[in-house]
């Protein structure tokens, strides 16, 4: 009985999502809820594009193991580090979302490489995502495409 009041409870937030005049930029699983998302606009002949978004964790630990996009044929997990004081992009394997915690995409850190664009990302458009993790399995959503340097709601930092 309590299991399916909770069903019906996560269905009526997922359809709450679904009809959001926001274009689903946020998407709940029973476990995790993905906000904040947004891609920055690219020149027109740019070749490389980046977006970034929040992962909370609602309990359990998880792992964001790849993503897919419409939008570049070669689809990538980067992180920054420091190099001698230069800051550096590498490709990392996996993204942890620790338990009950954040894994947070944001410019300066962890981000989502989208290599090779199959378009050019103009402001005012959107992005559709489908994230892959490893324990939710694939999660989409669509994210804006903010202006050149867009820093998202908490960023505070240069890419
Ligand atoms: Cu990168």
């Amino acid at each position: 009985m309590f299991h399916r009041r909770a069903l019906i409870a996560s269905l009526a937030s997922i359809a709450l999502f679904v009809t959001s005049p926001a274009f689903g930029q946020q998407a709940v699983t029973e476990n995790l809820e993905i906000s904040g998302g947004f891609a920055r606009a690219t020149p027109p002949m740019a070749r490389v594009g980046i977006a970034y978004l929040t992962i909370t964790s609602l309990g359990e630990a998880d792992r964001l193991v790849g993503y897919s996009t419409p939008a570049c044929n070669r689809p990538e997990l980067h992180t920054h580090i420091e190099n001698d004081g230069v800051m550096q992009m590498r490709q990392v394997e996996a993204i942890e979302v620790p338990a009950g915690g954040v894994a947070a995409l944001k410019p300066g850190g962890f981000h989502m490489m989208m290599i090779d664009l199959t378009e050019q990302l103009v402001e005012g458009g959107t992005v559709a995502l489908t994230l892959v993790f490893e324990e939710a399995g694939e999660v989409g959503l669509e994210v804006p495409i903010l202006a050149m340097g867009a820093m998202g709601a908490m960023g505070d930092m240069a890419h």
